[in-house]
């Protein structure tokens, strides 16, 4: 049973991801983000460390449709997208260490441009501009996880706040805003 507060969470990380605007995630959705991550911070998506995030994304698409058929032509809607990471990450964060910390230690080590294991706030504009969010909201989210012009945040604080987003259930959590804003969902 999940908290009202993570189902909003799941609802609006589907729509973050649903970048080609279908309604429903598709493989090409989870690609997409995957490549723009790479593009936008030089990465090469053949490199070692581009080709290691578009295969994760992939894969983690492949598990959120296992039920849906054929992994190139799988449509998932909002409430499969809700019950799967309800199911499997709501108040369990040793899943999300086990299945999708590598994901996002990826994430990081492409978005660190300079590799000092810290994320400034063009880093953090390169991960959530490449998802469907505005770039005032991505702004937005930036203060609220303690990101400024001059504020950084380490690799483990952007782990940390990822875990909450996912795992998490107190509504004053900066975690919750990793994805961008959500006032609406919370007040
Ligand atoms: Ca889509």
């Amino acid at each position: 049973m999940i908290s009202e507060l993570q189902r909003r969470k799941y609802v609006h990380r589907f729509t973050t991801l649903d970048v080609n605007g279908s309604g429903f995630l598709e493989l090409s959705d989870y690609v997409t983000v995957a490549v723009r991550m790479c593009h936008a911070s030089g990465v090469a998506t053949n490199s070692t460390l581009g080709a290691s995030l578009v295969s994760a994304c992939r894969q983690a698409f492949e598990r959120l449709a296992r039920d849906c058929g054929p992994v190139e032509d799988a449509r998932v809607d909002l409430q499969t997208f809700v019950d799967f990471m309800g199911g499997e990450l709501a108040g369990r964060p040793d899943v999300f260490d086990r299945g999708m910390k590598p994901i996002v230690d990826l994430i990081v080590d492409i978005c660190d441009i300079d590799r000092d294991h810290y994320l400034d706030e063009s880093d953090f504009c390169r991960f959530l501009g490449s998802y469907a969010v505005s770039e005032c909201e991505v702004i937005a989210a930036a203060r609220r996880l303690g990101i400024g012009p001059t504020d950084l945040i380490s690799h483990e604080e952007f782990v940390h706040h990822s875990r909450n987003f996912y795992c998490g259930d107190d509504p004053s959590d900066p975690g919750n805003w990793l994805f961008g804003d959500i006032s609406a969902l919370i007040e």
